[in-house]
């Protein structure tokens, strides 16, 4: 029961010559919505398509109803239908030049400021971002930038401090490995000794056809440049599997069991085995990420998860703005070492959009770990996610407040209540609630209201 309305925003809203405008989509559910004492949740959608998140944004469906709550989803610019220039959206930085996180906020102002105008009761209603990862820094910045505009934000998963050395480059994929460690005994010994026998066995032409029949994959291995691209996509997917490593069966980036690492694990025991042998088990592993349903021909390393991602779109953007440094070394995680190398990043991004990044952008924009002057924003991590890393984990005052989830993966707080739920998202979603509705009484309290 959900209305997918659209609204005209401009695509410079900080220039004064360009009064060009495109077509922002958002959805709207208002059944359990009340004109007295309610309260409107939004969600401020992050690199994708909007209908997808709101599918796996259960969360705010199952407190609708007890904060009276009428939801917001809103599409970002350039993901979704949402494109300015339309199908010229990403043709060249000049068309690209308004796909900033700051355009983004502002679209989301003019957004709430349109709804308050046209739709009766919504006026005197307090507003709430929300949001998951990218989405989480998005409405935590929301809030920090307009707080004239919302209460509070629930920023799930939002890593915040992932940019510049706020927190060290290495965190991330020691927590994946950390999630492979605990899933099983010699797993994450078995990835770490696999590169080595993927170099080994791809030294001749010979080896190349081997694996690239092992591993099932649709196009075969060529030369190293193509190894090098497989090597990260297996990568590629240990991350994401660390992401959506759920308690239950689902489908957010892949159609994924239960405790998607456990299964993977179970093929992966003994990292003493031939090259050969080692490698079809790393397939059998792959094979639970990438074939779960069944239904996979061969396995394609042009993929890694799900369409509804806008990945040209968050290219550029971690090209200019959302400069996350990551780095291995092989020693406090399972990985090749690869050190954190900003000048071949930026050549790179310069290759591929003519633009440089600005890695210190972001924390001069939004303060980088200076934020104690904000209010109302809740950070929720759980621990088995590897952006837990760059997130706020400790209070930083009575109103900017961390909930930790021990067994939660990738912002498992938002998705919907499930039987498998571990006690700790319980506890976690009982404790936003607890918040947000201080913030809607603390609203429905002041004197603003009363003229
Ligand atoms: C290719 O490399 C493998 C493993 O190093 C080796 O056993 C095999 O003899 C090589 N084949 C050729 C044709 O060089
Ligand atoms: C690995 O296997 C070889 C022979 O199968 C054995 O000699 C060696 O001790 C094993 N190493 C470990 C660490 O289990
Ligand atoms: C995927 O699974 C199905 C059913 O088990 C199997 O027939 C198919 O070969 C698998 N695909 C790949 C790429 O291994
Ligand atoms: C692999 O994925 C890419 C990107 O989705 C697609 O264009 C291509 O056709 C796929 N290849 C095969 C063999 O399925
Ligand atoms: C945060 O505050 C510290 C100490 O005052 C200062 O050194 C740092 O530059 C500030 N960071 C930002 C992003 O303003
Ligand atoms: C932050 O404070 C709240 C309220 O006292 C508490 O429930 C929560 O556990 C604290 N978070 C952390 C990470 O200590
Ligand atoms: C080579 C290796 O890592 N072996 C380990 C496999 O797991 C068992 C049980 O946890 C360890 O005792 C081995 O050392």
């Amino acid at each position: 029961n959900i209305a997918i309305l659209q609204y005209k925003e401009k695509i410079d809203h900080f220039g004064f010559k360009n009064d060009k405008t495109f077509n922002q989509r958002y959805l709207i559910a208002d059944q359990h919505w009340r004109k007295e004492g309610g309260s409107i949740l939004f969600y401020t959608g992050n690199e994708g398509d909007i209908i997808w998140f709101c599918n796996n944004t259960g969360f705010m469906w199952d407190v609708a109803e007890e904060l009276k709550a009428m939801l917001v989803f809103a599409e970002h610019r350039y993901y979704g239908q949402s494109l300015p220039f339309g199908a010229d959206a990403f043709r060249d930085s000049r068309h690209l030049n308004f796909l900033t996180s700051e355009q983004a906020l502002a679209d989301f102002a003019e957004l709430i400021k349109h709804l308050k105008r046209t739709i009766p009761g919504a006026e005197n209603q307090p507003f709430i971002a929300l949001g998951g990862s990218y989405g989480g820094m998005l409405a935590a910045w929301f809030r920090m930038k307009y707080p004239h505009i919302v209460v509070g934000a629930l920023a799930a998963s939002a890593p915040i401090w992932q940019f510049e050395d706020i927190v060290p480059c290495g965190v991330f994929m020691k927590i994946v490995t950390k999630d492979f460690k605990r899933s099983g005994p010699n797993c994450s010994e078995s990835i770490q000794r696999s590169w080595d026998a993927i170099n080994r066995l791809t030294r001749n032409g010979t080896g190349l056809d081997w694996l690239s029949e092992a591993l099932h994959l649709c196009t075969p291995l060529k030369n190293a440049h193509d190894v090098q691209h497989l090597k990260d996509w297996i990568s590629e997917t240990w991350v994401n599997l660390a992401m959506v490593d759920y308690p239950y069966e689902s489908n957010f980036l892949q159609p994924l069991p239960a405790w998607p690492i456990k299964v993977v694990c179970q093929y992966l025991k003994n990292p003493n085995l031939s090259d050969k042998k080692l490698l079809q088990n790393i397939f059998q592993a792959l094979n639970v990420y990438y074939n779960y349903s069944g239904q996979a021909r061969c396995l394609n390393m042009s993929e890694t998860s799900t369409s509804s991602l806008g990945t040209l779109g968050w290219s550029y953007q971690a090209c200019t703005e959302i400069v996350m440094p990551f780095c291995t070394n092989g020693i406090d995680d399972m990985f090749e070492p690869h050190p954190w190398d900003l000048k071949a990043f930026s050549d790179e991004c310069f290759k591929q959009w003519g633009v440089k990044p600005r890695p210190s952008w972001i924390t001069s924009m939004y303060g980088g770990k200076n934020i104690s002057s904000h209010t109302n924003i809740i950070f929720s991590n759980g621990d088995l996610d590897p952006w837990s890393g760059g997130g706020v984990t400790k209070n930083i005052t009575n109103t900017l407040v961390a909930i930790i989830i021990p067994e939660g993966a990738h912002h498992l707080d938002l998705r919907a209540n499930n039987a498998f739920d571990p006690m700790t998202v319980l506890l976690a979603r009982t404790l936003e609630v607890k918040y947000m509705k201080q913030w809607i009484r603390d609203f429905y309290a002041s004197p603003r209201k009363k003229h």
